[in-house]
């Protein structure tokens, strides 16, 4: 049984060595929140992985502070915990909040892995020791600008292009992108900018034989997904549409989408990602591990979670040079020249917290007891 002592909040704002340019916005920062937990002696950390304004979750630090503040930290701090899966029940009394959610319970993870004096992704039975990622390209350049970035990250050894599209930016990129870099594997991420009615516009993007689109229609329009799909040689590969597996049985059943973005924050925790990766492998449907510009803490729980063995794609899952100066974490998450990044074997995340460069970043901090 794990009973937790204490949980140190922390709200940190750290800036992107780049702007991020997606439909939704620009980014010049990312402001987040880490969740410490402690016990026996063993501190877990976790990422409250939003972005900062509510553009691509409804959640912000703010919301996240308060729910977890007020809900969550009541209910881990009351009792103790048979695992960390029992622990997600637990704080399913608390409705959605999903990123508040995602940051305590992977905190636990970390935590539960070290005592046990395995990695978490064994915890999580995770069975790939590296896995390949691709890199995620917003909308801060023109198109030479995004062919010679693209170009740098291929040869650092990146196997999968994304780029971030929207109305009015999508064919000429794209068609620049595969005229000078050839069969690249390559897709786009809408984030939800179109509607059904670009359908014909959409179809019109198949010649360019792209590995996926992302979310191409507003998250909650499942039924138009499944419209578009059906009309699209180009599969469709949901992120903001599947908040929970409720979502993704009610998707996979429409036939909204053909491949599943799987983020733990998106989700609500590592163990209602893991359920949504064994229920897309019992079905052959593909997965891969998004991402949320997360700083090292949130990166590491996504590269234990991507050595499960259905993520066959390669994840969102960049070194920490793509977006940070500094990480929080030691070593720092480097990509190698076959594209793929080792997962960490030590204890937990089998990473060190950069405890003072978290302290540079925190705006505030408070610690709240089990009573
Ligand atoms: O839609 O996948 C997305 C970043 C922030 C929020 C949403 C998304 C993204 C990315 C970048 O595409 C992924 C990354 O490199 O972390
Ligand atoms: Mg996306």
């Amino acid at each position: 049984m794990l009973r937790l002592e204490e949980v140190v909040l922390r709200e940190v704002r750290m800036p992107l060595r780049a702007p991020f340019v997606a439909s939704w916005g620009t980014l010049q920062a990312r402001h987040f929140l880490l969740v410490e937990v402690r016990a026996e002696g063993l501190a877990g950390w976790g990422e409250v992985a939003v972005l900062g304004p509510p553009f691509y979750t409804d959640e912000t630090p703010a919301t996240a502070w308060h729910v977890l503040a007020g809900y969550l930290l009541p209910i881990a701090l009351g009792r103790s915990w048979g695992d960390p899966a029992e622990l997600a029940a637990a704080l399913g009394r608390v409705y959605r909040h999903q990123h508040a959610k995602a940051g305590l319970e992977g905190a636990v993870w970390d935590l539960w892995a070290q005592r046990q004096g395995i990695s978490l992704s064994a915890a999580l039975g995770g069975t790939q020791p590296r896995v390949s990622v691709g890199v995620s390209l917003g909308m801060e350049g023109d198109v030479s600008a995004l062919v010679e970035a693209a170009r740098r990250y291929l040869a650092q050894g990146y196997r999968r292009l994304k780029i971030k599209i929207r109305p009015g930016w999508d064919q000429e990129p794209l068609r620049a992108l595969r005229a000078e870099l050839g069969d690249v594997p390559l897709m786009a991420d809408a984030n939800g900018a179109y509607r059904l009615d670009d359908a014909a516009h959409l179809r019109s993007l198949d010649e360019l034989r792209l590995l996926m689109i992302e979310q191409p229609l507003p998250a909650g329009d499942l039924v138009g997904h499944a419209r578009l799909q059906a009309q699209l040689a180009t599969p469709i590969c949901l992120d903001e549409s599947i908040g929970s597996l409720d979502e993704a049985r009610t998707a996979l059943e429409l036939g909204s989408g053909r491949v599943i973005c799987v983020k733990p924050g998106r989700l609500g925790g590592l163990s209602a990602a893991r359920q949504l990766h064994d229920l897309c492998q019992e079905r052959g449907v593909p997965v891969w591990c998004g991402g949320m510009l997360e700083s090292g803490i949130g990166r590491a729980h996504n590269l234990a979670l991507a050595s499960l063995p259905g993520f066959v794609l390669p994840g969102d899952l960049s070194g920490s040079d793509r977006y940070w100066e500094r990480d929080l974490i030691e070593p720092e998450v480097t990509v190698g020249p076959d594209g793929r990044v080792a997962v960490p074997s030590g204890p937990g995340l089998g990473v060190q917290v950069r405890r003072e460069e978290v302290a540079r970043h925190t705006l505030r901090a408070e610690r709240f007891r089990a009573t």
